[in-house]
C-alpha cells in the first residue's frame, strides 16, 4: 500500500493506513500524517467493474468539485477546503492511479474535524434539506453534456426493471423460489414506478443534475453540527430531482436501518420527513410543478428502486454489492420492502407534507 500511496503529490509524509468500513463499492483508507496535525489523506480503491470508465469518473469529479469551489466562493464563503472535496493527483499528474494488478484508486485531502450520521434528528435534517437544495443550485448551471453517466443509466427504473427480470430468469444463485412471492410485489408495483420515465419522454418532467447517492451519511458535519461537505460524488449525473429527494428519505425518514433484521424496527420517521422537505423546498426554488406534486412519490420510488437492485443481487448470487453475510442482500430486500410498505400506508399524509412545506 505504501506504493501507492507514493504515487500521489502529497505535502507532508504519511503514517498508518488504515481501512474504514464505509459503502459497499468501494475500498477506503484513511492515510495518517507522520507528523500529528499535519494533512491526512482519504485513499480510495475504485470498483472499477462498476465505474467502468474510471477516467471518466474522476474528470465528473474534478469538474464538479471546480464548479463548487467556484460558486462557493463567489457567495463570500471561506474555509473551501472544508466545504468542497480537494482530489490530489498523481506525480504523472493524473488524477487517479493503476498499480500493477489493474487496481484503480484515487486520493483526497482527509477533512478533518467533520463527522458524519447514519440517524439523525429533525433539527439537522432541516440543515441537511437545505444543503442539498443549494448543492443542486449550485450545480444546475453544469451543462449536461460535460459529465458522463459514471454508471449508465443509473436511476432509470425502466432500465433496472429490465436487469431485474434478466437475474429472474438466470436464476444464477437457485434463489428464485424462495424469492417469488417478493418477485410478484414487485412487479405489481412495476408499471407505476416506471411513471418519471414516461413523464421525461412527454416532456413533463426535466432532468437536472443530481447526486444519486444522497444517504444520509453522504453528508459530512464540522464541530458545530452545520453540514459543511457532500461526498461520495461517483454518480453526480442528471437524472430526476425525485431521486435525491427519495434516497434521503429512504436513509434518513427510516426509523430502522437499511437492512434492520427486525422488520417491526422499519417505518417512516415523519418528523424527519417533514423537516428535510421544508429546509430543501426552501432553498429548491426551481421546482416545477410535477416535480413538486411526485416528490413524496420519489420516497417510495427510491425504497422500490433499492429492493428491485438488493433481490436482483441476491438472485445473481451477490455479484454486486459488499455482503456481511450469506443472506445479507435478502435481508436487505426485505427490510427495503417493508419501508416501501410504510411510505405506501401513509402515503397521503406524506403527500401533505409536501404541500403544506410549500406554503
Ligand atoms: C451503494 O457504496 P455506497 O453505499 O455509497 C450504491 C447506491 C445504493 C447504496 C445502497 C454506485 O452506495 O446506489 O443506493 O449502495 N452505489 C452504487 O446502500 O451502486
Ligand atoms: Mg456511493
Amino acid at each position: 500500500m505504501q506504493n501507492i500511496v507514493q504515487q500521489f503529490v502529497l505535502k507532508n509524509e504519511t503514517g498508518e493506513i488504515r481501512p474504514l468500513k464505509i459503502g459497499h463499492i468501494n475500498d477506503s483508507f484513511i492515510v495518517d500524517s507522520k507528523n500529528p496535525g499535519g494533512e491526512s489523506y482519504f485513499l480510495q480503491k475504485i470498483n472499477h467493474h462498476i465505474f467502468r470508465n474510471v477516467e471518466g469518473l474522476q474528470n465528473n469529479i474534478q469538474l464538479v468539485t471546480n464548479h463548487l469551489r467556484k460558486k462557493l466562493a463567489e457567495s463570500g464563503e471561506t474555509n473551501l477546503e472544508q466545504k468542497v472535496l480537494q482530489l490530489v493527483s498523481t506525480i504523472d499528474g493524473k488524477l487517479f492511479y493503476q498499480d500493477n494488478e489493474g487496481a484503480y484508486w484515487r486520493m483526497y485531502v482527509n477533512l478533518v474535524g467533520t463527522h458524519s450520521y447514519d440517524v439523525i434528528t429533525p433539527e439537522l435534517a432541516y440543515k441537511v434539506g437545505e444543503a442539498f437544495g443549494n448543492f443542486q443550485n449550485m450545480l444546475s448551471d453544469i451543462s449536461h453534456s460535460d459529465l458522463i453517466e459514471t454508471i449508465p443509466n443509473f436511476h432509470n427504473m425502466e432500465f433496472r426493471l429490465e436487469q431485474f427480470r434478466d437475474a429472474v430468469k438466470a436464476d444464477a444463485a437457485g434463489r428464485l423460489a424462495q424469492s417469488q412471492w417478493l418477485v410478484d410485489e414487485i412487479e405489481s408495483r412495476a408499471d407505476e414506478m416506471c411513471l418519471p420515465e414516461r413523464l421525461f419522454r412527454e416532456g413533463k418532467l426535466p432532468k437536472r443534475i443530481n447526486h444519486c447517492d444522497t444517504k444520509v451519511n453522504n453528508m459530512l458535519f464540522d464541530e458545530n453540527d452545520e453540514p459543511v461537505c457532500i461526498v461520495d460524488l461517483d454518480t453526480v449525473m442528471p437524472g430526476f430531482v425525485l431521486s435525491d429527494f427519495g434516497d434521503f428519505m429512504r436513509t434518513a425518514a427510516n426509523t430502522g436501518a437499511e437492512d434492520d433484521a427486525n422488520l417491526d424496527n422499519i417505518g417512516v420517521n415523519m418528523s424527519i420527513f417533514e423537516a428535510y422537505t421544508s429546509g430543501y423546498l426552501k432553498k429548491a426554488t426551481f421546482l416545477t410543478p410535477i416535480e413538486l406534486e411526485n416528490l413524496a412519490f420519489g420516497a417510495k420510488l427510491l425504497s422500490f428502486m433499492q429492493l428491485v437492485r438488493f433481490l436482483g443481487d441476491y438472485l445473481n448470487g451477490d455479484t454486486y454489492y459488499k455482503i456481511q453475510h450469506e443472506h445479507h442482500n435478502w435481508q436487505r430486500s426485505l427490510a427495503q420492502f417493508r419501508l416501501l410498505q410504510s411510505q405506501e400506508e401513509k402515503f397521503e399524509t406524506l403527500c401533505k407534507i409536501v404541500l403544506d412545506c410549500k406554503k
